[in-house]
């Protein structure tokens, strides 16, 4: 890691679950950091020195950097030596023109980050797309920077002896371990020119301290997609072989602890679905370059998407059994131990069986509290409780989130029940 500044202040365009962690260690080495972004409420909190969204330690980091100064956030940007672009790229749902799902990626955010930025850009100035995106992003968007500013040189006609460089340098931290992974991860770079590359790295070595590997854009676009994706089609192979042992009467978490005693064989692990803001959409990036060649990675969507619906069909045949059924839902999370509820297959589930009509649905979810309840499983009449009340009562119980509370029960609590257990941790 260098000592002296490589950059005096570092403008963050978008600051969510990406972008204020990353201005906030920013920051946290002595560099100025301006953060931008269109919420005017996320703006005040974190001027206040609070946090919008929820990653561990991330509220005592940014009252620290807020309070020297170091992170200010504004809705409208400012010049800076570098800009960092980290706003959301989710995809429009529909149907092509053969009636088969699609999913076309939406760079809208990433255009509205460029046209805001280009006023205040100035030559010498780097431009980072940290955003996930589909392979050629970085050229568009180094494309609407030029359009806006037709002053400046740009990498895609100057190449290294642009006015203004452009790189992409994905992220690619895990919810829940933001801030070590910030630091600690390798860093892909590909900026549009070496010089473009040289520059990011710079940037990057004021707080990384993995390495930073050099390429072109468009690889490190596919980078941060393939990664996602073997992660997504490595989960499909587990939710498959899941269905498979089901059908066969075969446990197939003993199964896959057979199987992994193989020095080459490494299975994930079988669960309710497959859910959060990045593999559950990455791999349709890659489908919509290639649909005609990207098979596993579209089927692997598909097989996980369809699980959910799997494991709502098998508590609906549990819960026949019973003439007044009582199904104890135990997680509500996307993943084990985190308050995250957005994309979540547990939640999907959930909102399902109360559609159903099926039974009375009672929810357990330790990391959020009833104010945090869904709204749609509040006018649903699901009511939120504890796991010993929710177990005292319920003739079903569904495990559906790994939480650290349902793995330390006691398995007596679980006893009587019709227990569908998605995630194998009883
Ligand atoms: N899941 C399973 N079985 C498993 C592993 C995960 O069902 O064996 C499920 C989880 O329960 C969850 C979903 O997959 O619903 C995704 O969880 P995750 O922990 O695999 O990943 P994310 O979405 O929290 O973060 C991923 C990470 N990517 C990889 O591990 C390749 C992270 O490094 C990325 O930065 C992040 O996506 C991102 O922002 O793209």
């Amino acid at each position: 890691m260098k000592t002296e500044l490589a950059f005096k202040t570092v403008s963050v365009i978008g600051l969510g679950y990406i972008g204020l962690p990353t201005a906030a260690v920013i920051a946290s080495r002595g560099i100025n950091v301006i953060g931008v972004d269109v919420n005017q409420k996320a703006v005040d909190t974190i001027n206040a020195g609070d946090i919008h969204i929820v990653e561990p330690d991330l509220d005592i980091v940014v009252r620290g950097v807020v309070s020297t100064g170091n992170l200010r956030a504004t809705t409208t940007p400012e010049p800076a030596e570098a800009f960092m672009v980290a706003v959301p790229t989710p995809f429009h749902h529909g149907t092509n023109e053969n009636g088969e799902v699609s999913h076309k990626p939406n760079l809208d955010y990433i255009k509205s980050a460029a046209k805001a930025i280009a006023p205040v850009l100035e030559k010498g100035n780097i431009v980072i797309l940290e955003s996930t995106s589909p392979v050629g992003a970085t050229e568009k968007l180094a494309g609407w920077l030029a359009e806006a500013r037709p002053d400046l040189s740009f990498p895609q006609d100057k190449g290294d002896s642009a006015d203004i460089k452009v790189a992409h340098c994905p992220e690619r931290v895990l919810p829940g371990y933001v801030l070590q992974e910030l630091v600690s991860n390798d860093r892909v770079i590909g900026g549009m020119s070496k010089a473009c590359s040289d520059r990011a790295v710079e940037l990057y070595q004021t707080f990384v301290r993995g390495e930073c590997v050099i390429t072109n854009a468009r690889t490190a676009e596919m980078a941060k997609l393939t990664e996602n994706s073997f992660r997504d089609v490595n989960i499909a192979f587990a939710n498959e072989l899941s269905v498979i042992c089901d059908k066969l009467k075969i446990n197939v978490w003993e199964l896959i602890k057979l199987a992994n005693r193989h020095p080459r064989v490494n299975i994930l692990n079988p669960g309710p679905g497959v859910g959060g803001h990045c593999i559950a959409v990455d791999p349709w990036f890659i489908v919509d370059s290639c649909p005609e060649e990207a098979n596993i990675i579209r089927q692997a969507r598909l097989t996980n998407d369809a699980k959910p619906f799997y494991v709502i069909d098998k508590i609906t045949q549990a819960a026949d059994q019973f003439k007044k059924p009582v199904i104890a839902c135990l997680g509500l999370a996307f993943k084990a131990d985190i308050d995250d509820l957005r994309e979540s297959p547990a939640l999907q589930i959930v909102e399902e069986l109360a559609k159903r009509n099926i039974g009375e649905i009672i929810a357990v979810e330790p990391n959020i509290n009833d104010s945090e309840m869904p709204k749609s499983l509040v006018e649903a009449n699901v009511q939120l409780t504890t796991l010993e009340k929710a177990l005292e009562k319920a003739n079903v119980a569904v495990v559906l989130v790994d939480h650290k509370e349902f793995k330390a029960a006691d398995a007596g609590q679980f006893a009587a029940k019709v227990v569908i257990d998605s995630r194998g941790i009883l």
